[in-house]
Order: structure tokens, then C-alpha cells, then sequence
């Protein structure tokens, strides 16, 4: 009785939200004159930085340097620490001297302290002190006063820290006016509490050594009364923008119906970099918007705050459901990457010289040869925590993609079969359901690996629960579904239903693992299963219990076959602030909600991942898909950008989005096909699956009031259509999974704009509606309605390109227009590129294990082609801990295609033999031979196509691990 009134109480709001226009309600998330921080942050101007560096504090260790910055108009002392990292890299930090307590720095996202290099003074003057920096050839030059840095290579400048004075770096204090005294000497005791409830050990103590500041030197807490006198004496003296504007939000600040108390008060850090001769820049996701990040002047800054957007629009810098703090950019000579260590609120800020001007103007700027460099200028600025900024220096893309992967991880090698189709809706109603769409899979010869289950399955929002009526046996679903060789995804939502009677939040409540309130009870927010916890997943002890949540004795009838989906771990909170939790929030250590709220869902997924890993044994790869993501999500796997709506524009955007993230580490990226609300008509659809085929994650979701849109209910014809498209990606299979092992070893991206792989072609820099995979694949999939041809750009100079389906050469580079029909994928094989197939598509990617494989040699105009294939049992860690998997390489040059071992080390037997061999580009030979070691050469049957020069050599019959050449003659 009580649980469906809950039920309808999240109904009620759902029908609400519904009632609304069908676009985001903007007044329920900040703009940036509503986030007081970002507003104080903004108030200061580009000017003289009233920051000092005291040279003279200067200290110098085999890798670091550490000096004292000083505000000279409050006095308050930082401590900048420098680090040259090993392998191209530059890590600063900024934190105060003597905090009155502990400032959050991130843990868990940098996957070990990275390895520094050597530092030494290479010059000094009375302002500025120079330093060499490793071997890299890079030099920084540190300015006294005002403080700035810049960052040189040989002559050249790279970046500069601080050139327009933004450093604007709000110490902790207390609170000074009567009202707050009392305020502040009533939760006194209260807060000793909270402190006694979190804290293991006290705070570190940390006082000036010389006092110079004259900042109190204890470290104390709000309402202690003392320091809170002594403290008046640097608050008389403002503090850069004006006092009263400052005060404005400082301590206190309401948003709609909430108020957040701020008991630390201001605590927000912001830093200016500017990148001279830099006019393209990336990442930050996520926003829903181009690939080439705007400039931010007159508008807001681009936004990092993971929120549950409800109908998110397009084509602005809005908050979304994760953040990546990495922004990379991007010339014809460089790329270099910032990364910005902090996990609260963050706005950033992006600005340009050559913005507005049109592109005639720039020319004119230098025909007359007075333009100014290019330059980009980039603010950022965050709620609380320190600075705490990775400078990747690159120079080539594919060296900011190793720096930023060394420092957060690369991207988890997913199973197999997470790579093939997934077919989602909230949702299957129950056991029939599913067994009703499992088995049309087969009907309609489309395949599928996964069947998913929304957040209906349950029994009343209770997760890890089987809803009793609709899923009654779910262990015989699964075990249906295992002998299909497929799975199934149940969801897990970091929501926990306060129920007496439910398991789970009473181990969470009485083990103490929920989010606190700022009282320090357990707080409480109204979600899909009414009044719910928040388990505390930044708490270690919290994420082991979880993960053993998911072992198959305490995960009811949870199989091999059955993994998870986190969803609303942002967290969502209807009832919230911007419908997430309270900034006051305390979590494990003391720490508040607004420290580290964009690390939820980060840790929500890696205890789920760890969960999954943990009840195999540690021997399976976990497949969990994530809403909410930070820096190093990859490393726990998928991300979907949420709820998008079946519109063309949303489709459209899937591309720079997924590519964003790409950039930004996470490859393993997808949008729902079809789009989430509202119902595609058949041309939409039929194009998402198309799109969908060729990106990284590939699952088609739709919402609860959709009309059903399996891939069989639009007419033989869409039909046809949709099997075609998910059939091209079963087939490719193997490229993804090679590609994607390419992404886990060495950090590349999976789907990469093509800038990345034509770093000096210009032309690419803005291209975000076509992409590649890996190296070797070029799509330019149909996002328009009704379209009758695309335009693709073929980029590189002196290259060509295949087309896929019609293997016709092109010349590069190029414009070139294509006719579309509705069954259109525009995609081409770089000349010089290998890729292997197997194209006999079956029901499911486990199905064809065994299979044969098809390569694809793609020959340059020099008559060479290079490719690789990655092999192992797909699914298990015996590629990494007993070298079990195969890496073949193959190239072709002098007429003679040679398969040999890419690596020494992995060791496995294949079932797998080539089936065909298509050369692309190639003339007719008068006889093909194959060779083995220590075999007689044999003749091999061929057929050669003139009008496309297409060569297809038949049943080579060689197991793929095999060592062979085979020379055309
Ligand atoms: O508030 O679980 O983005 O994929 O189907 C909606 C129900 C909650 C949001 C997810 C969507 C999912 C839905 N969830």
C-alpha cells in the first residue's frame, strides 16, 4: 500500500515534468550569475594579478619546486608546488599555506602518483626565476610580480598561467558578522558531532611557520568562537572584487525552494591559462553541443556539474549528467591538453582573439601582417578543493592521449559481446516479454547479444529485487537467454528505497553507509522509489560491501550472463537542489556533497565493475554502462548520453558528443538509438541504427510511453534496412575489438574526429559530422531527413580511400558529394590500411566465436597496407594475467602480404581460419601463391574485378594464428 503511493508520487512527477513544454525548463539549473561562486569568480577582471610569487621562498627538490604566492591585498599565503612529470607533462598546484582545515584534493581518479622528473634553475633575475623542466625540452619562467607563468619551448611560448591576473584563490576563514557568531556557536556543538562521526583521525594541523599572514595559526572549526574573532583581522581588508558583492552567496545561498548553508563559506579557486596560436579547442564534456567548443564571451561558460537534465536541449554549454575536467588544443603544430583536477562545481570560460572576426578578416589582419597571433584564453573555475592542473604538453594528438590515459587510465577492454547490438526499452514487461523480442531477434535474422531490463523489473523500485509477478522465474530468463548465447543488463540505480523490510537499506543504514545530512542524519531524497538513501559510495567500506552485493548468492538469481546498468547517479534527486543532492551533504571523512560531487557517479560504477569482476572471481571483464562519468571512468566502462528524444538533431549531436568523450579518455561512449523520448517515425529510426552501427556503444532505449519500436514493427522494408545496419557492425566486429584493445593498451580513442589522425589539415578541425574508427574506417553516416547525398571530406594528402560497400577508390583530399539512398552508410577503408571481418553474421557475437575472418587490404597508391587483429576468449582477464590472446600482424608490400605475430608475448589457439583475402586497388596477377614455413608454396585461386580492381583471393584456409605470406607474382 505505502510502496505505491511512493510509486505514485514519482508518477505524479513524471506526468509533471511530461505536462511541460516539450524542452528543458532552464529555471531549474543555475546560470552562472546564479552560482554565487561563479559569479564572484567572473567579477574579477582581467588585470594586474594582486598575486605575488616570493621568489625568495623558492625551494627546490630533485623534482619539485615549491614557493609562497601572496594575495597582497589580504595577505593570505598559498603554496604553489611545480612537478615535471615524466613523459612530456607539468603538474601545478595551488593551495593555501596553512588552511584552516584541509582543502578536498581528488583521490581514486589518478591511477598512481605519477613519476616525476627532474627540475633545475636554469635563471634568475629579481622577478622571475627560470626553470628547466626534465628532458623535454621545455622551459618555465616564473614572474614574482604580478605572478604569472609561461611555458616555453625553445623560443617558442606554449602557454601562459595567469597572463590576465584571473588566479582568484578564496581562502577559508570564519565567519565574522554577530548574526553568524550565533548561528555558527549553535551548530558548534553539533558540528562536533558530525566531525566525531566522520573523522577518523583530527585534521591536519598545519600552521604557518612564521605567521607572516597573520592568519590565526589553529586550525577550527565553524563556531569556534575564538579564531572567529581572530580571523577578523584579514577580512577588513577586501578581497580583489567588492566586499559587499562578495558576501553576496558567501556563506548562505538559495536557489528556488533551497538553501544551501555553506558552512565553510566562500571556497571557490579559478586560474587563467592562455594558449597563444591556438584557435580550436575540445573536451570538457559533457555538453550537449559541436565538437569545437565555443567561445563562452556574452553568454555563459561551459558547465561541469553532473545533473540529471530532464529534456536537455542542444547546442549549449549547459550542465549534463558527467564531466571530464580535460581540455585539449589543438594547431597545426601542436596539440597540448589541460587537465583540471577537481571534482566540485566547475565553470569554464573560453575566449578568443580572433572570435567574431570573419574569415576575410583574418585574412586581411595578414595580408597587411599586423594580426595579432591567434589565441585562445581558457578560465577555469571551480566551487571548492584546490588547484590542482596537469599541463600535457603533447606535441603530436596521439601524445596527450598517452599523457592523459598514464595520469587517469585508459579505456577497460569490454567483453565482446558489449561491443555487439544491445536492445533496451523501460521497459520489457515481463518473462514473456522478453522472451517475445529475445526470440523476434531470430525470427527477423537480426542479431543481438543483449536483451536489457529498466527499473519496472524490480519489485517496487527495490533494486537487486525481481518485481514477483512480472519476473517470477528469472533465473529460467536467463538461462533462456544463455542458451541463445546471449545476456541481459538489469538496472541498478544508486537509489536505495527506505523500507524496513528491504535488505539492502538496512545493511546500508546500519552498517552507517548512507549520505549524511549536514546534521548528520541520514539524508533522505525522493526518487523513483519514493523517500530513499544515498549510499555513501565515496566511503571504500561502502564500495566493498557493494560489490558484494552483486556475488550470485547475494544478487537473487543474478547468472554469468546477467550484467548491470547504473543509471541517476549523478546523483538524481527530485527533490534536490537542481534535482541532485544538497551541497552540504557530508560525506565519509567530513567531507561535503559540493568537494566531490561530480566523483558519485565515478565511484558508483567502479564498485559496480568491481562487483561484477569480484564474483566471477576476478577472472571476468564486468560490462557496467554508466550515466554519470568523471576523468577515469573509462577504466569501469560504458557511458550513453542519457535521454535524448528521437528528433534529428539529437541524432545528429551523437557524434560530436561521443567524440568529445573520446577525446576526453572515455571511448567506450553510445546514445540511444532511436532517441529516448518521443517516437521516431521509420527514416529516423532506420538512419540512428545506421549511425548507431558505428559507434562505439550500441543500444537502442526508448521511454515507458513510446510506442513499441522493435526493429521488425516499421514493414519488411525498415526491416531490412535495420538488419542490414546491425549486420555491417556484427561484421566488423573484429576492428572494434582490435580497436578497442589499441584504446586499453595505449590510450588512443576508439571514434576519433579526424583531426586527430590529419593533425596539419586544417579542414578537419571543425568536422564533427563524420568520424573515424581507429585509423582505417571513415563514416559519414546520414543525420538529415530526407537527404539525397552527404558531402564527404577525404582527408590526406597524396592518400585514397575505399569506399566499404562499392570498394570504388577516391583520391584525397577531397570534397566529395554522395548520392544516399535510405540503405546509405557512407564509410570508406583508408588506403594503406588492413581490416579484418567476419562476415558470416549469426544471432549473436558469442555465435561466432569460430568463425572465419575476411581481410580487407586497402592498398596506398605506393601499393602498401598495414593492419592488426587482437584475439582472445573475449571475455575473461586471460589476455593480461596469463598472456592468452593472439595479436597478428599483417602488411602488405613488393606484392606479398605476410601474417606475422605483432607480439611476443600472448600465446592462444584460435578455432579461426581466413576464409578470403580482398585486396583493394590491386592489378590482376598471373598466378597467387601462399607459403608456410617449412611447407611447399601452393597456388591459391583468385578473382579479379577490372572495373574496381578488387582482388579476392578464396579459401586460403590458414588458422589465423598461423605465421604465412602470400605473393602475388
Ligand atoms: O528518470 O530508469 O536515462 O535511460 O530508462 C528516468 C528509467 C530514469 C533515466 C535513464 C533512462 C531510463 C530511465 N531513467
Amino acid at each position: 500500500m505505502a510502496s505505491e503511493r511512493l510509486g505514485m508520487a514519482a508518477l505524479a512527477w513524471m506526468a509533471l515534468c511530461l505536462a511541460a513544454a516539450f524542452a528543458v525548463d532552464r529555471s531549474n539549473f543555475k546560470t552562472c550569475e546564479q552560482s554565487s561562486f561563479c559569479k564572484r569568480q567572473r567579477s574579477v577582471k582581467p588585470g594586474s594579478s594582486p598575486y605575488r610569487a616570493l621568489l625568495e621562498s623558492l625551494q627546490l627538490s630533485q623534482d619539485s619546486m615549491k614557493l609562497q604566492l601572496v594575495n597582497e591585498v589580504n595577505k593570505v599565503p598559498l603554496l604553489l608546488e611545480l612537478y615535471g612529470l615524466q613523459g612530456n607533462m607539468t603538474r601545478i598546484k595551488i593551495n593555501e599555506l596553512s588552511p584552516l582545515r584541509p582543502r578536498y584534493e581528488v583521490p581514486d581518479v589518478l591511477v598512481h602518483d605519477p613519476p616525476t622528473t627532474w627540475l633545475a634553475v636554469t635563471g634568475r633575475d629579481e622577478n622571475s626565476v627560470e626553470l628547466s623542466l626534465g628532458d623535454s625540452g621545455h622551459k618555465l619562467i616564473l614572474t614574482g610580480k604580478p605572478f604569472r607563468m609561461d611555458l616555453l619551448q625553445g623560443r617558442e611560448l606554449v602557454l601562459s598561467v595567469n597572463p590576465r591576473g584571473l588566479l582568484h584563490f578564496e581562502h577559508l576563514r570564519h565567519r565574522k558578522d554577530s548574526f553568524s557568531d550565533k548561528v555558527s556557536s549553535s551548530v558548534g556543538s553539533l558540528w562536533d558531532k558530525i566531525k566525531s562521526l566522520f573523522y577518523r583521525e583530527e585534521p591536519k594541523e598545519s600552521a604557518p611557520e612564521d605567521g607572516a599572514a597573520g592568519e590565526e595559526t589553529e586550525p577550527a572549526l565553524p563556531g569556534d568562537q575564538e579564531s572567529s574573532e581572530k580571523s577578523t583581522k584579514s577580512e577588513e581588508v577586501s578581497d580583489g572584487p567588492n566586499r559587499a558583492e562578495e558576501e553576496l552567496g558567501s556563506w548562505e545561498e538559495t536557489f528556488k525552494t533551497h538553501t544551501d548553508s555553506k558552512p565553510n563559506g566562500p571556497t571557490s579557486v579559478g586560474l587563467d591559462f592562455s594558449l597563444p596560436g591556438f584557435e580550436h579547442v575540445y573536451g570538457i564534456p559533457e555538453h550537449a553541443d559541436n565538437l569545437r567548443l565555443r567561445t563562452t564571451e556574452g553568454g555563459d561558460p561551459y558547465r561541469l556539474y553532473n545533473l540529471d537534465v530532464f529534456q536537455y536541449e542542444l547546442y549549449n554549454p549547459m550542465a549534463l549528467y558527467g564531466s571530464v575536467p580535460l581540455l585539449l588544443a589543438h594547431n597545426t603544430q601542436r596539440t597540448l591538453g589541460i587537465f583540471w583536477l577537481n571534482a566540485a562545481e566547475t565553470w569554464v570560460d573560453i575566449s578568443s582573439n580572433t572570435a567574431g572576426k570573419t574569415l576575410f578578416g583574418k585574412m586581411l589582419d595578414y595580408m597587411q601582417g599586423g594580426g595579432e597571433t591567434p589565441q585562445t584564453d581558457v578560465r577555469w573555475m571551480s566551487e571548492s578543493g584546490i588547484i590542482d592542473v596537469f599541463l600535457l604538453l603533447g606535441p603530436a594528438p596521439t601524445d596527450v592521449f598517452r599523457q592523459y590515459t598514464a595520469l587517469t587510465g585508459t579505456q577497460a577492454l569490454p567483453p565482446l559481446f558489449a561491443m555487439a547490438y544491445h536492445q533496451s526499452r523501460w521497459n520489457y514487461n515481463d518473462e514473456e516479454d522478453v522472451a517475445a523480442v529475445d526470440d523476434g531477434f531470430d525470427t527477423h535474422d537480426i542479431p543481438c547479444d543483449v536483451i536489457w531490463l529498466d527499473i519496472e523489473h524490480t519489485d517496487g523500485k527495490r533494486y537487486f529485487t525481481w518485481d514477483p509477478n512480472k519476473f517470477p522465474q528469472p533465473r529460467n530468463m536467463l538461462g533462456r537467454l544463455a542458451a541463445k548465447r546471449r545476456k541481459m543488463v538489469s538496472i541498478v540505480d544508486p537509489h536505495i528505497k527506505v523500507d524496513s523490510g528491504y535488505r539492502v537499506h538496512n545493511e546500508i543504514r546500519s552498517r552507517g553507509f548512507y549520505v549524511k545530512t549536514k546534521d548528520g542524519s541520514d539524508y533522505e531524497g525522493w526518487c523513483w522509489p519514493g523517500s530513499s538513501g544515498y549510499p555513501d559510495f565515496t566511503n571504500p567500506e561502502m564500495r566493498a560491501w557493494w560489490a558484494s552485493m552483486f556475488s550470485y548468492d547475494q544478487y537473487e538469481a543474478s547468472m554469468e550472463n546477467l550484467y548491470v546498468w547504473n543509471d541517476m547517479n549523478e546523483p538524481s534527486v527530485f527533490n534536490g537542489p537542481e534535482v541532485t543532492m544538497y551541497k552540504d551533504a557530508l560525506h565519509e571523512g567530513g567531507w561535503e556533497h559540493r568537494d566531490l560531487h561530480n566523483l558519485y557517479g565515478f565511484y558508483v560504477q567502479m564498485a559496480t565493475a568491481q562487483g561484477l569482476e569480484q564474483r566471477s572471481g576476478g577472472l571476468e571483464r564486468p560490462f557496467v554502462l554508466s550515466r554519470a562519468f568523471f576523468a577515469g571512468s573509462q577504466r569501469y566502462g560504458a557511458v550513453w548520453t542519457g535521454d535524448n528524444a528521437a528528433e534529428w538533431d539529437h541524432l545528429k549531436i551523437s557524434i560530436p558528443m561521443c567524440l568529445s568523450l573520446a577525446l576526453a579518455g572515455i571511448s567506450f561512449c553510445g546514445a540511444d538509438v532511436g532517441g529516448f523520448f518521443k517516437s521516431p517515425d521509420a527514416e529516423l529510426l532506420v538512419r540512428w541504427y545506421q549511425v548507431g552501427a558505428y559507434q562505439p556503444f550500441y543500444r537502442a532505449h526508448a521511454h515507458l510511453d513510446t510506442v513499441r519500436r522493435e526493429p521488425w514493427l516499421f514493414g519488411e522494408e525498415n526491416k531490412a534496412l535495420i538488419r542490414a545496419a546491425v549486420r555491417q557492425r556484427y561484421a566488423l566486429l573484429p576492428y572494434w575489438y582490435t580497436t578497442f584493445y589499441h584504446s586499453y593498451r595505449s590510450g588512443q580513442p576508439v571514434m576519433r574526429p579526424l583531426w586527430v589522425e590529419y593533425p596539419d589539415d586544417v579542414t578537419t578541425f571543425s568536422i564533427d559530422d563524420q568520424f573515424l574508427i581507429g585509423n582505417a574506417l571513415l563514416v559519414h553516416p546520414v543525420t538529415e531527413q530526407g537527404a539525397h547525398g552527404v558531402q564527404v571530406y577525404l582527408p590526406g594528402k597524396g592518400e585514397v580511400w575505399y569506399d566499404v560497400h562499392s570498394h570504388q577508390k577516391h583520391h584525397a583530399p577531397q570534397t566529395l558529394y554522395v548520392p544516399v539512398i535510405m540503405s546509405s552508410i557512407p564509410a570508406y577503408q583508408r588506403g594503406g590500411s588492413i581490416v579484418p571481418r567476419k562476415e558470416r553474421v549469426r544471432r549473436s557475437s558469442d555465435c561466432m566465436y569460430r568463425d572465419p575472418y575476411t581481410l580487407y587490404v586497402a592498398l596506398s597508391p605506393q601499393g602498401t597496407a598495414e593492419g592488426d587483429l587482437f584475439i582472445d576468449d573475449g571475455h575473461t582477464y586471460n589476455f593480461e594475467s596469463k598472456a592468452q590472446y593472439l595479436h597478428r600482424h599483417f602488411s602488405f608490400a613488393s606484392n606479398t602480404l605476410t601474417a606475422r605475430s605483432a607480439d611476443s608475448k600472448g600465446v592462444f589457439e584460435s578455432p579461426a581460419w581466413i576464409e578470403r583475402v580482398v585486396i583493394l586497388g590491386a592489378g590482376k596477377p598471373a598466378a597467387v601463391f601462399l607459403r608456410q614455413p617449412g611447407m611447399a608454396d601452393t597456388r591459391l585461386d583468385f578473382q579479379h574485378e577490372p572495373e574496381t580492381s578488387v582482388l579476392t583471393l578464396r579459401k586460403p584456409g590458414i588458422n589465423i594464428g598461423a605465421d604465412w605470406s602470400i605473393s602475388l607474382r
